[in-house]
């Protein structure tokens, strides 16, 4: 197996941690993950992206809903609705609770992010794998939608369930904020990176506009592999189609070769979308074609290979 600096992988959620889960079979690894979809809740410091990723390789997520702990209760979230809370509408769970309660708590004791991230890793049994957050700053997510104006992110996709027309994405705080000397390091080690299937728009994006990250990326000299979370006109989750759109691009994986232009080596497509890939070299990565729909472990290990390949 590889050093668990050889390999970094850049990563959002729920794709992205099916993805990875068939990488932790594959190599050792370096997560650097998205924090742009974080946000307070209750009182407490939500990290979706970090947590799925975190449950995922723990062996403990919700895999079939892509969020949360499987088998958790929402008794908490009832009692808050009883009080009145406003916050109801992002269900967290119980178990998912203590995490929150957990990760808050360290760093109102002055934790940084990433003290606390590797600290619930191992606590929750990670192996094989670092998941560093992309900074310790506070980024978030901005959807402008064309009805209702600015939202973050957690408020477009759950609250008002990804229906509001998507206008233009904000990373707010990602110019000011910076990359931690962990993932500094990461990258500029990398022997490969790995931008996992994840939704260009809300989970890579916000890690590429963080200050000084692009630069970091285009010195390291790794080799750059990315795995287009696109199917034809469709993404595997999430609301990457109509963030897309936002951006006045079409859904495809041409679109996401041209998003990623200057930063990669490769990109691996879907190879029902065969017919892009032409185009998708004129932007200057070479193309990979394998089936990248995960529907069994095995396919998650199989696509992990490729990535690794490539
Ligand atoms: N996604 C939903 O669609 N509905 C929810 O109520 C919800 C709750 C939730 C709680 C904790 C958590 O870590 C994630 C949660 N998600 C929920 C997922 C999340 O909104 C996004 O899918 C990710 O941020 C995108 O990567």
């Amino acid at each position: 197996m590889n050093a668990k600096d050889a390999v970094v992988a850049l990563s959002g959620g729920t794709g992205s941690s099916k993805f990875l889960r068939g990488l932790q079979k594959v190599s050792n690894f370096t997560v650097v993950a998205n924090v742009g979809d974080n946000a307070w809740f209750h009182g407490l410091y939500v990290c979706p992206d970090i947590d799925i990723v975190t449950y995922t390789l723990a062996g403990i997520a919700d895999s079939k809903r892509g969020w949360g702990v499987r088998g958790d209760t929402f008794k908490a979230l009832g009692a808050l609705k009883r009080l009145g809370s406003k916050d109801t509408w992002f269900n967290i769970g119980d178990l998912d609770f203590a995490t929150h309660v957990f990760r808050t708590a360290l760093m109102k004791e002055g934790r940084s992010l990433t003290q606390v991230t590797l600290t619930i890793a191992r606590r929750l049994g990670v192996g094989g794998a670092r998941i560093l957050p992309a900074t310790d700053a506070h980024v978030e997510t901005h959807v402008v939608t064309a009805e209702k104006g600015e939202m973050h992110l957690q408020e477009f996709w759950v609250k008002e369930k990804g229906r509001l027309t998507p206008e233009r994405v904000r990373y707010v705080g990602a110019r000011q904020a910076r990359a931690t000397n962990e993932v500094a390091t990461g990258i500029d080690k990398a022997e490969r990176i790995i931008l996992s299937p994840a939704n260009p728009m809300t989970s890579i994006m916000p890690t590429l506009s963080i200050g000084g990250f692009r630069e970091l990326f285009m010195r390291s000299k790794a080799r750059k592999v990315a795995i287009s979370p696109m199917l034809g006109e469709r993404a595997f989750s999430g609301p990457a189609a109509g963030m897309m759109a936002a951006k006045k691009l079409r859904p495809t994986s041409l679109s996401v070769a041209k998003l990623y232009k200057g930063l990669i080596d490769v990109l691996v497509i879907d190879e029902s979308d065969r017919a892009q890939a032409q185009e998708i070299e004129r932007t200057g990565a070479s193309c990979v074609m394998t089936s990248t729909l995960m529907k069994s472990g095995e396919d998650e290990v199989r696509l992990a290979k490729v990535a690794m390949e490539a």
